[in-house]
């Protein structure tokens, strides 16, 4: 299946990040703690045979810590300069990203290192800027595809290069599916919310996490269909049309955030092998 969202500031920013390569220090690859497989960039394994390589799992508040874990064990077998897990919005991991990333390769020490932060759309490369920075230089948004262009910001004896999140065209539903659970690919664009949403609550109930949207909208029982399940989630929020019938489109939205944003609680996707 070719990715029907493959806008050209896509393709034009992954050109520019390999135009840029030669002359940064260390390149920080941003994934998300949720599916650090699904999630990885894709020019991970071309930047990685070029330049000392730096993984950040962020979302770590989302994903289950214990899986989180294996999955830096196994990352740290792969020969990175570094990999860690953390919520970035925390004001606490400034201390630890600095101290990673000066630990790394300075090739002249006559000028400040320079950083590019790289990852696939919405993963957190901005804030993870920010969170270098010390303070919010870049723009951060809930919706992937917000960073236009590379852009420099300056930070304590850094150099920051932020850019855009890029993603594979042509990859897989199942792939697709995931990224857009944990909001890197919009629903909108792989076949829209509701369906999306029918897909999330077969795999809730796959690993028996029901329970979570049960007690999240405050239902009785979550037993029942896909449609049950997501109209009544609509009716408790509210999303009704003109004639009284529930906005379908609305309600799948709503747990789509939830799931994505936390609300059912730690979930990961994707263990390792
Ligand atoms: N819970 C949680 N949310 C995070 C974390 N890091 C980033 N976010 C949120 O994820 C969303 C996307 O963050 P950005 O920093 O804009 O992501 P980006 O990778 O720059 O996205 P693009 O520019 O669209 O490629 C925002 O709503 C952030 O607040 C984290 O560690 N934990
Ligand atoms: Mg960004």
């Amino acid at each position: 299946m070719r990715s029907v969202w493959y806008p050209g500031h896509m393709a034009r920013a992954r050109a520019k990040i390999l135009e840029v390569l030669p002359m940064v220090d260390l390149v920080v690859e941003v994934r998300d703690a949720r599916a650090p497989l699904s999630s990885r960039s894709p020019e991970s394994g071309l930047i990685s045979s070029r330049k000392p390589v730096g993984v950040v799992l962020s979302k770590a508040d989302l994903a289950e810590e214990e899986v989180t874990g294996r999955w830096l064990e196994l990352l740290a077998r792969e020969g990175f300069e570094f990999c860690v897990a953390l919520d970035l919005r925390e004001g606490s991991c400034r201390r630890e990203l600095s101290r990673l990333v000066r630990r790394g390769p300075r090739p002249d020490a006559r000028r400040e290192r320079r950083v590019m932060v790289v990852g696939i759309p919405n993963v957190g490369k901005s804030t993870l800027i920010n969170a270098l920075a010390g303070r919010r230089r870049a723009s951060v948004a809930p919706v992937p595809g917000h960073t236009r262009g590379l852009q420099f910001y300056r930070a304590e004896g850094f150099l920051l290069l932020d850019t855009p999140g890029v993603l594979e065209p042509g990859e897989g539903a199942e792939l697709q599916r995931r990224l857009a659970w944990i909001g890197c690919v919009r629903a909108d664009v792989i076949g829209g919310h509701y369906k999306l949403a029918v897909e999330l609550l077969s795999f809730l109930r796959s690993r028996g996490l029901m329970g979570r949207v049960l007690s999240r909208y405050g239902f009785d029982e979550a037993e029942g269909e896909a449609m049950e399940v997501i109209s009544r989630i609509g009716r408790s929020r509210g999303f009704l049309l003109r004639g009284g019938e529930v906005n379908l489109e609305e309600a799948a939205k709503d747990l789509l955030m939830e799931f994505s944003s936390g609300g059912l609680g730690r979930v990961s996707l994707e263990v390792p092998p």
